[in-house]
């Protein structure tokens, strides 16, 4: 247009990965995870470190101990025979922090699942669940092209199926419309387009794996499943009376982390980058996870009331132990997801292993063996 030309920098660490080819840097095996503290980065770690990888973290300065979902994984750095693991301090609100781990660790493979991953809490903290779920994404892609590896590296996303939110079409597949119901979803929906983007404009290979719910004994306190095994277990060895909860009626789609770590490692295997839902294919209801946890210790549960004077109670003992209290409600709700991965089976060969009876089965005896004192609780 005749305008001064701008100067457009070239990257001032774009010699990192030069003259290598992408399936030559695969061949390195070094893996970075955000969010390796959390459920699904202590399975993904024990994954990558059972296939040979070199396995990098970033993890969050705490004033607590916040790895002990890692704590069987970690050995000392200083043991010749430590299962090459390390973590680095960082956090997705830190450019500098993120294009510095990056330069050093110069990976192979990126799997970004660090978030602040509740979603009523990000109704309280929209801002910062933005800041870190939609701008971090965007930061570490931008951190990877700075060091010059766009060409190199393999990315994955933490996509969510929280993304189709308000769905109207059952199941819900790669082609199916995004509809996000709470500031957590909106944060992801721009991570997702912020792949998708870079993948086109800089040839990145770059996939959102849109996942499911999925849930393990490893997950935190306050999602719902986890919530409800806990108190199931308390409340069958009477340490707790009652479990209070939110919308039951709520349906999910839920399988088990470890399957869905397995397909997450799997959609950077491929020759080509692409979209993927993993799901269960299932929904059941919050409702129905209550009920099926309740029966692994043995108790039956009976629905009486109405809306928020619901109770269920135990039919043998007749004690209410659910009880409904609004706290617990969203300003907008998700109502129904129903996952079809077809495209993974077929693609990636994935699907998932552990039904819904073995998840609630092993969750619900996992926090008995905990709640009795039989194992060291992972957090
Ligand atoms: P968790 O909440 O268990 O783990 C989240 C991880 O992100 C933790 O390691 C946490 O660190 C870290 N983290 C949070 N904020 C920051 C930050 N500002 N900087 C760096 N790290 C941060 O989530 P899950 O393991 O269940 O989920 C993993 C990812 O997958 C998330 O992105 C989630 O949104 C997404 N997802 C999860 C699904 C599920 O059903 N589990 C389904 C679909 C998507 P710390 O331990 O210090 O808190
Ligand atoms: P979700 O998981 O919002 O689907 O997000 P969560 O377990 O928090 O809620 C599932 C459903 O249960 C209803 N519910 C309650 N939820 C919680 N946490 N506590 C309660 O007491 C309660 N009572 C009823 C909720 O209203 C909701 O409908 C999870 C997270 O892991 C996200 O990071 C991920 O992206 C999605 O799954 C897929």
């Amino acid at each position: 247009s005749g305008g001064i030309p701008i100067y457009s920098p070239t990257s001032m660490f774009s010699l990192l990965g030069e003259g290598w080819t992408r399936n030559a840097w695969q061949r390195r095996k070094i893996a970075l995870v955000t969010g390796i503290t959390g459920q699904d980065g202590s399975y993904l770690a024990e994954l990558l470190l059972s296939k040979g990888y070199t396995v990098h973290g970033i993890i969050r300065r705490s004033s607590s101990f916040n790895t002990s979902r890692l704590q069987h994984l970690y050995l000392d750095q200083h043991d010749p025979n430590h299962p090459r693991m390390m973590l680095h301090y960082g956090d997705m609100t830190d450019s500098t922090n993120l294009v510095s781990i990056v330069s050093q660790v110069q990976p192979s493979e990126i799997y970004n699942l660090a978030a602040q991953s509740h979603v009523k809490v990000s109704f309280e903290m929209s801002e910062y669940t933005g800041d870190v779920d939609a701008i971090g994404t965007l930061r570490l892609l931008d951190a990877i092209r700075t060091c010059g590896l766009e060409k190199l590296v393999k990315f994955y996303q933490a996509s969510t199926s929280e993304l189709y939110g308000k769905v109207r079409t059952i199941p819900q597949n790669e082609d199916t419309p995004f509809h996000p119901r709470s500031p957590y979803g909106v944060a992801k929906l721009y991570a997702f387009w912020s792949v998708v983007n870079y993948r086109e404009a800089y040839n990145m290979f770059a996939c959102n794996g849109v996942l499911f719910n999925h849930e393990s004994p490893r997950r935190g306190r306050t999602f719902v499943t986890r919530k409800i095994t806990r108190a199931v277990a308390e409340i069958s060895c009477s340490r707790q009376d009652c479990l209070y909860m939110g919308n039951i009626d709520a349906k999910r789609d839920w399988g088990h982390a470890r399957d869905y770590v397995e397909g997450m490692w799997r959609m950077l295997q491929q020759e080509d980058p692409e979209d993927f839902v993993l799901a269960s294919n299932e929904t059941h209801s919050v409702r129905e996870f209550i009920e099926k946890s309740f029966a692994v210790v043995g108790m039956r549960i009976r629905w009486e009331g109405e809306g928020v004077d619901e109770v269920g109670k135990c039919d043998e003992t007749g004690k209410v132990v659910v009880r409904i209290d609004p706290q617990y409600f969203r300003p907008a709700e998700v109502e129904l997801l129903h996952g079809d991965s077809t495209k993974a089976e077929r693609m990636l060969g994935w699907k998932r292993k552990v039904d819904f009876e073995e998840l609630v089965r092993e969750m619900v005896l996992a926090d008995l063996a905990s709640v009795k004192n039989l194992v060291v609780d992972h957090n």
